[in-house]
Order: C-alpha cells, then sequence, then structure tokens
C-alpha cells in the first residue's frame, strides 16, 4: 500500500486551470485585486450567502486583518484547542487571549464557560468552528449581546458549512475562511473574511494593501495580504468540484465509521442536526484507557499511514504561552488533545485506502482478545463475531 498522508489537496482538470489563467498573460495584470480577484470575490458572495466576502492571500493573515479592522483592544475570548494561527493572530494584534474550554461533544468552544472568563477588559469572542463543527452559534451570539462584544470566527475548517441552509460565514460579526491547499476549497493558498458591515470593506481593502486608502493618502497600518490572480483562477476552478468532492467525503466519513464505530474505547463525533457538513477532518479520540493515542500514530506511521494530532499540544500548552497560562484550566481541552488523531481524509482517498486504515485500526487495538476475533483470508477486513458489527 502507497503512503497515506492525512490529506491530499484535490486539483482541477489541469486544462482548465489553464484556460482559467490563459487571459493573464495578455492582460499582464497579475495581481493588486484584478479580474480574477473579483470574479472570485462575487462567486464566493452567491456560494457562502454572504453580503461581502473580502479576498486575502492566506487564512491567517485574513484573520490578523479582521481583528484589526474592528480596533479591538484588552481581552479577547477564544479557545485553546485550535492550529497556532487564532492565537497568533490575536496576539499579533496586541490582543490578550483568554482561553475558554471546549464542549466534550463538539470540541468547540463551551458557551456555558465564556461568562465567567468576562472582565470589563474583554472586547471579543474569537471561537472555531473546529473540523468544521458548527460552534453553539446561538449561545454565542446571546452572550456577546449582552455584555456588547465583537463575534469573529474562526471557520478556517467550514468553507461550505450551512445551518439549516444558513451559510456558516453570517454568524457573528465575520468569519475567517482559509483556502489553504489542505482545506475542502483551496486557492493553493488563501483565505477570505465574510462580514455583513458594508463599512468594513474599505477598512479590509486597505489592511491589505499597506494601509493605502488612494493615491495620496496612507491612513492605516496595513499589511500585505493581497491574493494574487493565479490563487483567485485557482479558486474559479476549485468552486466547481466543491459539490462532487463534498459527496466523495461524505462517503469516506461514512465508511470510516462503518469501520471503526464497533472498535471499543474510540470516540467519534457526531454529526449535528440541521448541519450541512464539509466533512472536512475526521477525527478520533481514544478514549479507552487502554488505548495509547502516540502509539497508535507511531505504528500507523510504520504502516505508511501519517495521521496528524490535531490539535496537540493545546496552544495553552506552547512554549510560546504556557509561562503565561495554564491548560489544567481548560481540562476538557486537554483531554481530548492528549487522546486525539485525524485520519486520513482527501476526496480522492479510495475504499481500500479507508478499509487499510481502519483495518490497522482493529488490528491494534488492545481490545481486541476482548473479543472473539477472526481474520479472513488476509484482507483487510476484520470480522468480529458476536459483539462486532461487521461479520
Ligand atoms: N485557523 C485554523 C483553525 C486553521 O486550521 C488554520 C490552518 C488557520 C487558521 C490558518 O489558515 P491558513 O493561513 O493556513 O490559510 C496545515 C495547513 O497548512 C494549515 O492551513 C491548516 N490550518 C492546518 C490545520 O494544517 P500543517 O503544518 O499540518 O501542514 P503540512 O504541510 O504538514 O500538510 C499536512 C498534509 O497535507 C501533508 O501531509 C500533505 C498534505 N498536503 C500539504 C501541502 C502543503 C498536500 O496534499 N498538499 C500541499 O500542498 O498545517
Amino acid at each position: 500500500m502507497k503512503r497515506i498522508l492525512v490529506t491530499k489537496t484535490s486539483m482541477p482538470d489541469f486544462e482548465e486551470y489553464i484556460e482559467e489563467i490563459k487571459d493573464l498573460w495578455d492582460s499582464h495584470h497579475l495581481t493588486n485585486m484584478g479580474v480574477k480577484h473579483e470574479k472570485l470575490t462575487f462567486m464566493l458572495r452567491e456560494f457562502l450567502s454572504t453580503p461581502y466576502v473580502s479576498l486575502f492571500t492566506n487564512g491567517h493573515l485574513a484573520l490578523e486583518s479582521i481583528l484589526s479592522a474592528f480596533d479591538l483592544s484588552g481581552e479577547v475570548i477564544t479557545t485553546p484547542y485550535t492550529f497556532a494561527s487564532t492565537t497568533h493572530a490575536i496576539v499579533r494584534n496586541g490582543l490578550v487571549p483568554v482561553f475558554c474550554d471546549i464542549d466534550p461533544g463538539t470540541y468547540t468552544m463551551d458557551a456555558s464557560k465564556i461568562e465567567e472568563l468576562i472582565t470589563e477588559n474583554t472586547s471579543a469572542i474569537v471561537p472555531v468552528h473546529v473540523y468544521g463543527t458548527v460552534c453553539d452559534v446561538e449561545g454565542i451570539q446571546r452572550i456577546a449581546d449582552k455584555y456588547n462584544l465583537k463575534v469573529i470566527y474562526d471557520a478556517a475548517h467550514a468553507f461550505g458549512v450551512t445551518v439549516n441552509g444558513r451559510g456558516i460565514g453570517s454568524f457573528g460579526d465575520a468569519s475567517m475562511f482559509s483556502f489553504h491547499a489542505t482545506k475542502v476549497f483551496h486557492t493553493i493558498e488563501g483565505g477570505c473574511i465574510t462580514f455583513r458591515d458594508y463599512s468594513l470593506l474599505d477598512k479590509l481593502n486597505s489592511l491589505k494593501n499597506f494601509g493605502i486608502k488612494g493615491p495620496d493618502c496612507v491612513d492605516a497600518i496595513g499589511s500585505n495580504a493581497k491574493m494574487n490572480e493565479f490563487q483567485a483562477a485557482m479558486g474559479i476552478v476549485n468552486l466547481s468540484y466543491i459539490d462532487e468532492n463534498r459527496k466523495k467525503r461524505e462517503k469516506i466519513v461514512s465508511d470510516y465509521k462503518n469501520g471503526l464505530s464497533s472498535i471499543p474505547g474510540l470516540k467519534l463525533l457526531s454529526s449535528q442536526q440541521d448541519v450541512l457538513s464539509n466533512y472536512a477532518y475526521f477525527p478520533v479520540v481514544f478514549e479507552g484507557e487502554k488505548w495509547d493515542r502516540d502509539n497508535v500514530a507511531d505504528k500507523l506511521a510504520q504502516n505508511n499511514v501519517f495521521v496528524r494530532k490535531y490539535f496537540y499540544p493545546l496552544v495553552n500548552d506552547f512554549d510560546c504561552y504556557r509561562h503565561d497560562y495554564d491548560s489544567s484550566k481548560t481540562p476538557v481541552a486537554r483531554h481530548i488533545a492528549s487522546k486525539v488523531l485525524t485520519l486520513p481524509l482527501y476526496a480522492e482517498m479510495t475504499d481500500e485506502e479507508v478499509d487499510h486504515v481502519c483495518y490497522l485500526i482493529e488490528e491494534m487495538s488492545p481490545y481486541k482478545n476482548d473479543m472473539l476475533y477472526v481474520p479472513l483470508n488476509n484482507e483487510p477486513t476484520i470480522h468480529i463475531k458476536e459483539r462486532g458489527t461487521r461479520a
């Protein structure tokens, strides 16, 4: 079996991409908000059903820019169970992250624990729709309204997710999506901010272009975070594959659930009611006492399957933050981070690859001898009698 990595970028049809970038050779206009940039912005406004979209060269700079656009100060309540980017974007804006624990069922910010963290210095909440799982958007908004706080979602993983048909990017004051090559929709590198307040449009345009407001005016300390035309062209082409890829991913997730749900001690993410998922990641929490998560990761790697510990270590345990924080104050996040592995998941993943990953995990299960276990013809499918679902 070939190497199976945690993900594999979905490539569009080569000729289609070449066709899309051809006119760039004639125009000589390769970046700084050109025609492809405008076209993708328009397409994403439709696709994400949100009034405004601002494109960026990556998700991280998009998040840094929107935090800057809101002129926040003091403390920002966020989750430690995320990629480094979320917290770094807060700190790089001169703000102080305050970590809220996560919900044990969804791994997103536990809204019931936000209020106790609010002080007179709190200016915003930055929750993460981690793995594409939707946060408690209503609970969070209720608290934000009560204390007059901004809500900026890190929706890096949540492209194309809807709640009762409503685009996930329309919740809160703004949302950031990542279009990195590892995401369900990509522009090689890239990202965007979705928002409803028209006045943010100029601010974000300026912040991603050195703070330049016009030919004679620079009124903000911006960065260079513009999406170039080749990135935008990749997005234009990739957008037409989204629904097809979502279906492929849905099948893979369903096959994983079938393959893994009967193995003792594993906790799989449940689907959310009224949510159209994008099936971005497949996290498994090796909850049973006999499981050793690190050992599983090592053994899988020895078998050419390269999983990831998304998200370990917890951000409040990072070397650059741990002197200021105590991760025992976010015990649920700490527990999940110590037990989680995200399994390989990408649209082109074959049935054999999914079966192989399930087979390996089942094979190394410390609970194996607790079952009546009958391997058949060395096939990568384990047949379990009595307690299993597959026989
Ligand atoms: N907020 C959250 C919650 C995020 O998860 C992220 C990014 C951000 C914010 C920031 O968004 P961006 O600024 O990135 O747009 C990867 C991604 O680089 C990163 O975008 C992502 N989250 C994070 C969860 O995963 P690494 O360091 O794990 O990536 P890497 O290079 O080890 O790649 C992982 C696997 O993906 C490889 O085994 C092979 C595959 N791969 C990788 C690349 C680069 C491909 O198939 N194609 C590729 O081009 O961070």
